[in-house]
């Protein structure tokens, strides 16, 4: 690229949804960590809310001169991601979730992993990976097992433990190619993301330690449509 030397060394999207509650620590966490490091970097909040946290996130940007907020207007978690990424600045594009599930040690790890890959994600599903506070359903992991190994395994041919783990860092000129072409913008995105982005790119899965939040936005019924879209994605019907 070249303008290269322009760019900042990370972008870290922050998808938010009405995250009054969650966000500011996270925020804290993030910044003092990264702050610590020779990383030219910027946190851009994805936000779509009614809860009045756009508002506090602002005030926040004003203390903090490298996160920024950008107005999202449609839910979908993926939608979000792909905003914040189109308005990025970094050489390595990112995404972390609004409740410190990855805290920002276990997040600098994915950094580090990158050597000889275009890609490095975190994943809860190896042996070496490590949750915390599980608290995720029953029927939420046998969906997630079912996924995992009918979807990702068997439809779309992808050998990774963990698709849906909500930290990932990409190589900019990779994942700025794949972004056009993605379909699904909801919270499963992943798969189709690293699935198209595995055609032209090498992915490192990381274990990490996830500390999980007993909060959740996430609904099977908004997702189980996207099921069908997976579907005509991977046959691109
Ligand atoms: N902008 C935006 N962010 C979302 C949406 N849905 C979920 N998120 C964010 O995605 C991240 C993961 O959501 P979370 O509720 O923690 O789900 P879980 O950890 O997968 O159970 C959080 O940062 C949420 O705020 C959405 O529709 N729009
Ligand atoms: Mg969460």
């Amino acid at each position: 690229m070249s303008n290269d030397r322009a760019l900042l060394d990370l972008s870290i999207v922050i998808p938010s949804y009405n995250e009054r509650n969650r966000i500011f620590k996270t925020l804290d966490a993030y910044t003092s960590f990264f702050d610590t490091k020779k990383i030219r970097y910027e946190i851009i909040v994805a936000d779509i809310s009614t809860d009045g946290s756009k508002e506090l996130i602002r005030k926040y940007q004003k203390k903090h001169k490298n996160v920024v907020v950008l107005d999202i207007k449609q839910r979908g978690k993926g939608l979000a991601v792909f905003e914040g990424f189109k308005i990025s600045k970094g050489k390595l594009l990112s995404f972390t979730d609004a409740d410190n599930a990855t805290p920002p040690p276990e997040f600098f790890k994915l950094y580090g992993e990158l050597e000889g890959f275009d890609a490095a994600i975190g994943s809860r599903g190896m042996r070496r990976s490590k949750v915390v506070n599980y608290h995720q359903s029953f029927f939420r992991r046998l969906g997630s097992f079912v996924l995992g190994v009918v979807f990702v395994y068997f439809i779309f041919g992808l050998h990774i433990h963990d698709t849906q783990c909500g930290a990932k860092i990409f190589r900019r000129e990779k994942i700025l190619k794949v972004l056009p072409k993605m379909r699904i913008t909801n919270s499963i995105f992943d798969i189709e993301l690293l699935w198209r982005f595995s055609k032209i790119g090498k992915i490192n899965e990381v274990p990490i330690k996830w500390v999980d939040d007993n909060f959740s936005h996430f609904r099977w019924s908004e997702t189980i449509s996207e099921f069908f879209w997976l579907l005509r994605v991977r046959f691109g019907l």
